[in-house]
């Protein structure tokens, strides 16, 4: 390949569809659209069939409806679109970069005419039609465009932006195929691709004027004591956008998705025209590869060079875009911090400090010293994990391969370090031992690093970056975690959240802490024998759902009890099938207890080479098909494990639940963000001290919270006790009888030793110290046990733990970010 210089200054992508072309006479104001009434919508609902999708009502599947929908709806974003976007130019206002390798939107049609506050009206007609709004919704693919908490959180946080009128854009990457599609084969996981994109989404813009090279490997050369970067290849970075429109609908914005695209001489016309088909398109199928599939991984460090050019592809394409942004209306990049900041979600942007400063550097003449400065006061970090293996290392050979450049820059930003701060320890060092430490670089190019909830904020202090905390007092700080109130409640439980609207009034939905008023009605018979239909309707909805689309029949009656989440061991899904297991042994053994009918619900995906979260998961439905044909025990216990958790599926499990699992063993799970779900729709939590459960408890009140298990602390001395799983199953009864019933095949008859490698693991050792809490669980769930047969005391615990849930909006999480991180106020 021909030699370039790795200058990207003008290298913009801009191609003829990006010219901007001079026009007179329009009227802009008169291209507003009416105020919205039912009969207005229809025409315009049935204008996009016929015009837009092509089709007439007398014909038009489900398909068309939905995305003749979706355009009518859309068009009603627009303007809260274009008013944000010219709002921020005209007042020059601070933008926020939320830079994430993942993004979990959920479907949008509903969300965006609920914020558009449209919904009543779009429903009228559509029934005016005898058509059904949420059967129509349910047509839209749920984007799986990341793999769990993280994703979400990074799309809550992008709603309440819009929200609260804070200029941000998402950074993500438009992965063709997201995460995997889950089934189950006699209940072995199996994956298959995920395909959103099979037809075009209504949502997306294709943005042809915004594209920029990406460059990758070659090497360094010496000019005039300047170091040069000679690339070996690069890519072309197309953006993609989406509307986020914010609740009110006063304010939209951007969710910028980067689709990889080869530049054209990739395709070699003249092997192709010589027959060579395949050898014509190599070069464009290894450029089309880094946006092809989401890393189906959220735990281990896969150290696939692939993933490494993905972080690199969305971190480059997102900087270049901000500094054009920026550079269009100002001329000193020295005044950046105060115009843009970007934050990291966790470390897969990490480049995006050595990414600015060599732009800094290379394109704009700055000194190392300068432009290290101006990247640390624009970038901040938030920290997702602390599990050793989820903690991004990537090799220097790696790293000095593909990037050569950012790894010249990577030992300047150690040095800078070590001359302003001192000598770095090896375990935090960003180069130590052939590798670079992306947390400790995230670190050191950032002016903040956060945590996402109080318990784990305090274990980065302790644990994860001491010897930093000390250099650098001021930098770690915690924002907890929060969810966003419209699509987790007035989305997903339309019936509670017209009952909370009756009780308090409106306003709720961006001011969660007025909740707290409801705590006026714990004790009001006829609001908690409505707020018991509620729970009831949306029981039924699950139910009919199941049926329908796994032809799952589960009883109305019982207690709901949820985890949905990744499958991992130490979110101990194994803990919770284990006592299932002691119950079902329990009722057979004494049928006329009195026991508490439950129906057991999971949901949740394990990686696809994680081998212990997929026997759990085989586990759980090799339990599910003994306990649920066992004419003994069928009536009072159901397991069900409906395949391919997703938003949408949370959105009907988490409003039916009445008990939910937060179970992680103390100090391993971050926050949670489940955990506030499910609180929010009125499920008791049964948990551990861990991650936003310690605050969740504070707020809703110890009584209405079922607390079980060890410690952070008690876990860590438990750890160092030789023997400890061993003497745990000892000393429990149950636990004994559990593993012997594993152990013999109750549940794999027709391969006894199945779980050998499972049972084994919780003689031998038991990392999780599932055998530890296990009797605690249990007493816990005897309590819950209790508690629910008291159906009034039961719904007013759950009454008050919604009351107390304000805390847990996203607007607040959002509103501390802006305050003690981004340094940005609201722009109306
Ligand atoms: C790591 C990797 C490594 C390479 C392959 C792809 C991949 C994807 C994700 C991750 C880290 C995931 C970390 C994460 O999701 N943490 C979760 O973040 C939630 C939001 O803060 C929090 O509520 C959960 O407790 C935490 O587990």
């Amino acid at each position: 390949m021909r030699k370039t210089r790795a200058n990207n200054r003008g290298f913009t992508v801009r191609g003829p569809m990006s010219e901007r072309l001079q026009v007179h006479n329009v009227d802009t104001d008169a291209l507003e659209l009416p105020e919205i009434t039912a009969e207005g919508f229809r025409t315009s609902l049935l204008h996009h069939l016929q015009y837009s999708v092509g089709s007439d009502p007398e014909h038009a599947s489900k398909f068309d409806w939905r995305i003749a929908l979706s355009y009518a709806v859309r068009d009603r974003a627009i303007s809260p679109w274009f008013r944000a976007t010219r709002t921020t130019w005209d007042t020059d206002h601070k933008r926020v970069y939320y830079l994430s390798m993942e993004f979990l939107t959920g479907r949008l049609l509903e969300d965006t005419a609920i914020n558009l506050g449209i919904f009543t009206i779009v429903n009228e007609a559509l029934t005016s039609l005898g058509l059904d709004f949420h059967d129509i919704a349910e047509d839209e693919p749920d984007p799986a465009l990341g793999n769990g908490g993280l994703g979400r959180l990074a799309a809550c946080y992008l709603e309440s932006t819009a929200t609260l009128a804070c200029p941000a854009y998402g950074y993500g990457i438009r992965y063709e195929h997201g995460l995997f599609k889950q089934g189950f084969d006699h209940g072995v996981q199996i994956e298959t691709p995920e395909d959103w994109q099979a037809n075009d989404s209504p949502w997306n813009f294709t943005r042809p004027e915004a594209a920029y090279r990406v460059l990758f490997g070659g090497h360094l050369e010496e000019e005039n004591g300047a170091t040069i970067w000679v690339p070996e290849q690069h890519v072309v970075a197309e953006s993609h956008d989406t509307p986020i429109v914010g609740y009110g609908g006063n304010w939209a914005n951007t969710l910028r998705l980067w689709a990889a695209k080869p530049s054209a001489k990739y395709f070699d016309l003249n092997q192709f025209n010589a027959g060579h088909l395949a050898r014509a398109s190599f070069a464009e199928a290894l450029a089309r590869s880094l946006s092809r599939v989401l890393y189906p991984n959220d735990t281990t460090d896969t150290g696939k060079e692939l993933r490494l050019r993905q972080e690199y592809f969305l971190t480059s394409a997102s900087v270049q875009d901000i500094l054009r942004r920026f550079l269009a209306t100002h001329d000193d990049l020295r005044k950046l911090p105060d115009f843009a900041a970007i934050q990291m979600n966790d470390t897969h942007p990490a480049i995006a400090g050595p990414e600015l400063i060599r732009l800094l550097i290379d394109d704009h003449g700055f000194e190392f010293e300068t432009a290290a400065d101006i990247a640390t006061q624009v970038l901040g970090y938030t920290n997702h994990t602390l599990l050793p293996e989820a903690l991004e290392r990537w090799s220097v050979d790696l790293m000095r391969h593909v990037l050569p450049r950012h790894m010249d820059l990577i030992e300047k930003i150690q040095h800078r370090e070590i001359e302003l701060h001192g000598p770095l320890e090896p375990a935090t060092a960003i180069l130590d031992n052939g590798h670079v430490n992306m947390g400790s670089l995230a670190f050191l190019t950032s002016h903040r690093v956060n945590g996402v909830s109080a318990l784990h904020t305090d274990l980065i202090r302790s644990d994860l970056f001491p010897d930093f905390n000390e250099r650098h007092p001021e930098r770690i700080l915690n924002v907890t975690n929060g969810v966003t109130p419209r699509r987790w409640l007035k989305l997903a439980n339309p019936d509670l959240a017209a009952l909370i609207t009756e009780a308090i009034g409106e306003e709720w939905e961006t001011d969660l802490d007025r909740l707290t008023q409801l705590a006026e009605y714990a004790d009001n018979d006829d609001f908690l024998t409505v707020f018991g239909e509620t729970k009831h309707a949306a029981k039924n909805r699950l139910a009919d759902w199941l049926n329908h689309h796994h032809d799952i029949d589960i009883p109305v009656t019982g207690l709901f009890d949820v985890q949905v989440k990744r499958i991992h061991e130490y979110k101990r899904q194994l803990l919770n099938i284990f006592w299932t297991i002691a119950r079902w042994q329990r009722i057979k053994r004494d049928p006329s207890a009195g026991w508490v009918p439950r129906v057991k619900l999971f949901g949740g995906k394990a990686a696809q080479s994680y081998v212990m979260a997929k026997d759990i998961i085989r586990l759980i439905n090799d339990v599910a098909a003994v306990v649920n044909n066992d004419p003994d025990t069928k009536d009072l216990l159901q397991v069900v494990f409906p395949p391919n958790y997703n938003v949408s599926m949370a959105e009907k499990l988490i409003p039916a639940a009445d008990l939910s699992e937060q179970i992680s063993t103390a100090g391993m799970e971050a926050s949670g963000t489940g955990n506030m779900k499910f609180a929010l729709n009125g499920a008791l939590t049964i948990g551990t001290l861990d991650g936003a459960n310690v605050e969740i408890r504070e707020k809703v009140g110890a009584e209405n919270f079922f607390l079980f298990g060890l410690t952070t602390e008690e876990v860590a001395q438990r750890r160092e006790e030789p023997g400890h799983s061993r003497a745990a199953i000892e000393a429990s009864q149950p636990m004994r009888d559990i593993l012997q019933a594993v152990a013999e095949g109750t549940f794999s008859p027709d391969e006894p030793h199945r779980y050998g490698n499972l049972v084994d693991s919780m003689w031998n050792s038991d990392w999780f110290l599932v055998a530890s809490d296990f009797d605690s669980y249990d007493e816990a769930q005897t309590r819950v046990d209790e508690a629910y047969q008291d159906t009034r005391a039961w719904q007013k615990a759950s009454v008050l733990n919604i009351a107390n849930m304000g805390y847990f909006s996203s607007d607040r999480s959002v509103r501390e970010y802006m305050a003690k991180i981004w340094n940005i106020d609201s722009a109306l």
